[in-house]
Order: structure tokens, then C-alpha cells, then sequence
């Protein structure tokens, strides 16, 4: 069978070049690895978040996300994202353009001061959706070579799953398989827990807001992850990868008087889990050892997942 050469334009966002510049390598390296092509996007912004700037001011909102996606449009390429809150704006903002007259003609006003224009010529979609429907899973379940064989606890996130209508998996919304059916292609088993489609605690501009609530749902999803007896939390959004990383050490004072015992949990991003079982090197995957550096990911350390792959192989 011949398939088609497929490329995308690569959206980073604000928090992977900000903090977890590990999860835009190891997404490059699998997609090189996939021949999967993927170009820059000069002069991105943030997309903005949908939690804080749809939040506050919709024109906003819309004319800057319409400014991020007519960068794609220009390179005659769809998107490719890998935060869901990047998805969340960008998927939104690109459906009401293509549905909202008066919307697109006030969004063009504005771009029109810069020399641009949204179109409407391009798709938004999350690496999730790109490697589970463009590429296939089939297909990524024939490119594994190294099986690891261990119990993980994926983490959807709320932005990859809602609002459904405008998702490739709207019928799955409220019982959604396609994150679990991914990681189990390394031949790892994706564990049920209680509440597993709970908000991760960060979104919505609650984290900013109010750290200690956004932090309180934290511990309650982390106590039912570890509940589980899952070895490593899977994510596919940076901003739920913060939340559950350098938020564990963060549950674990604010809340050391409510929790049996200290999170120590790796938190693994799924393109990072995917090239281990490609038979790719920690270090093409940003799969870092305990570091030294204050303040850089990841803050809860991969020591015991790294202990498990490396007996596996
Ligand atoms: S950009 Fe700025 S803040 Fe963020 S990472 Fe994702 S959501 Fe979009
Ligand atoms: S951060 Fe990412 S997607 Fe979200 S809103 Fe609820 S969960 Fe975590
Ligand atoms: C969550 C993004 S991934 S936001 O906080 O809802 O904007």
C-alpha cells in the first residue's frame, strides 16, 4: 500500500518552549522517525489560551488565534499541536471563522492592518489525532520493536476530548478508548482508575487563579492514579504535564497533612513513551535523569520509570 507523504505545520505554544522543551524533541524525533514532516511557523504566538483569553475578551481571542493559523495557511499546510489547550483555541477559533460571517469579516479587519488573512484552508489537529487517525495506529503498532510491558495511567485532559462535536472522536466523549489503544501499542497495559477523565486541576485559568484549588484537585486525581498501582502517568498536554509533575511536589506540602505519603510518580509525555517503544534512546526523547538544576523539569523524577524500561530491554 502506498500512503501519502504526510506534513504538517508544528504549533509549539507557550509552555513546551517555556518549560518542557523535552516533549517538542521527542515529538520531532518519533514524526522524523515516522516520515512525518513537520515545518517551523515564523512568528507564532501564544494561540492564546483558551482559558484566560476566551475567558476575558472572544475578539481577542478569535483575531489572535486567526493571526497563528493564517501562518499555516501561508505555509499550505494543516496544524499540528501538542497541547490540548493550544487545541482547544485553535480547533475553536478555526470552526467559528468557518461558520461565522460576521465574525471572519471583523477578524479580517484586523489582520488586514498587518497584511494577513484567515482563510480558512487549513485543519487543526493534536499530534494525538494526527498519529492515531492520519497515521494510523495500526501502523504505529507495526513500528514497535521494543515492548515495555508496564501499567500506566494515561491522563486525557479536558480540551482533548470537549467540546465533542468538533472532534475526530465524538462519539467516544464520555468513554473515549484512543489514548489508552496509543500506549498500549508499546505492548503496555492502560489501567482504569477512579475518575479518570477528571480536569488535571491547571485548566481554565485555574491554576493561576487559585493555586491552592487547582492543586486540591491535583491530590484527589494523583490519589486515584496511585491507587491504581500505575508506574508512570501518560499525558498529552504540557500544561496537564505541569499540573501533575511540579504540582505533585506542590500537593506534597500544601497538603502533606492530607495525603498518606509523599507523590512520587514519573510523569511521562506520549510521544516520549511511543519512541521508547520505536526502540529510540532516552536522549532522543528527553527522557532526562535526576538533574542538579533547580527549577527545570522534570521536577518529579523519571529515576523509577528509567529503572523499569532498562530492565525491560
Ligand atoms: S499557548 Fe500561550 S499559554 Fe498555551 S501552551 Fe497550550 S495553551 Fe496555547
Ligand atoms: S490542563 Fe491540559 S487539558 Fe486541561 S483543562 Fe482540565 S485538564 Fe489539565
Ligand atoms: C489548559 C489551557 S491546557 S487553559 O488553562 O484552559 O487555557
Amino acid at each position: 500500500m502506498v500512503y501519502k507523504k504526510l506534513k504538517y505545520s508544528l504549533f509549539l505554544g507557550c509552555v513546551i518552549p517555556n518549560r518542557y522543551a523535552f516533549i517538542e524533541a521527542a515529538t520531532r524525533n518519533v514524526f522524523e522517525e515516522l516520515g512525518i514532516e513537520l515545518i517551523d511557523m515564523d512568528g507564532a504566538s501564544c494561540c492564546p489560551a483558551p482559558g484566560v483569553f476566551r475567558g476575558f475578551d472572544i475578539d481577542t481571542w478569535l483575531v489572535i488565534g486567526a493571526r497563528n493559523i493564517s501562518i499555516a495557511e501561508e505555509n499550505g499546510t494543516d496544524i499540528a499541536l501538542m497541547c490540548n489547550g493550544c487545541y482547544g483555541s485553535l480547533l475553536d477559533i478555526n470552526h467559528t471563522l468557518k461558520h461565522d460571517k460576521d465574525k471572519l469579516k471583523m477578524v479580517n479587519q484586523h489582520l488586514a492592518k498587518i497584511g494577513r488573512k484567515f482563510q480558512g484552508t487549513s485543519e487543526i489537529k493534536h499530534v494525538m489525532d494526527i498519529l492515531y487517525n492520519d497515521y494510523g495506529v495500526d501502523r504505529i503498532k507495526k513500528r514497535m520493536i521494543n515492548p515495555l510491558n508496564l501499567n500506566l495511567a494515561v491522563h486525557y485532559g479536558c480540551h482533548l476530548l470537549k467540546p465533542c462535536e468538533i472532534r475526530p472522536w465524538d462519539k467516544e466523549v464520555e468513554d473515549p478508548h484512543f489514548f489508552d489503544e496509543m500506549v498500549e501499542t508499546t505492548g503496555c497495559k492502560s489501567l482504569n482508575y477512579k475518575d479518570k477523565l477528571m480536569c488535571c486541576g491547571a485548566g481554565g485559568g485555574v491554576r493561576g487563579a487559585f493555586k491552592e484549588v487547582s492543586l486540591d484537585f491535583t491530590r484527589e486525581k494523583l490519589e486515584n492514579i496511585v491507587a491504581s498501582g500505575a508506574d508512570a502517568i501518560i499525558t498529552a498536554c504540557p500544561f496537564c504535564q505541569l499540573q501533575l509533575d511540579l504540582g505533585q511536589v506542590e500537593v506534597n506540602g500544601i497538603f502533606k497533612d492530607r495525603i498518606n505519603a509523599p507523590f512520587k510518580i514519573p510523569v511521562v509525555y506520549f510521544t516520549q513513551l511511543l519512541g521508547l517503544g520505536m526502540g529510540m534512546t532516552n536522549d532522543e526523547l528527553g527522557l532526562l535523569k535526576e538533574h542538579d538544576l533547580a527549577g527545570v523539569p522534570p521536577f518529579t523524577s523519571l529515576e523509577p520509570f528509567l529503572q523499569k524500561i532498562a530492565k525491560k530491554t
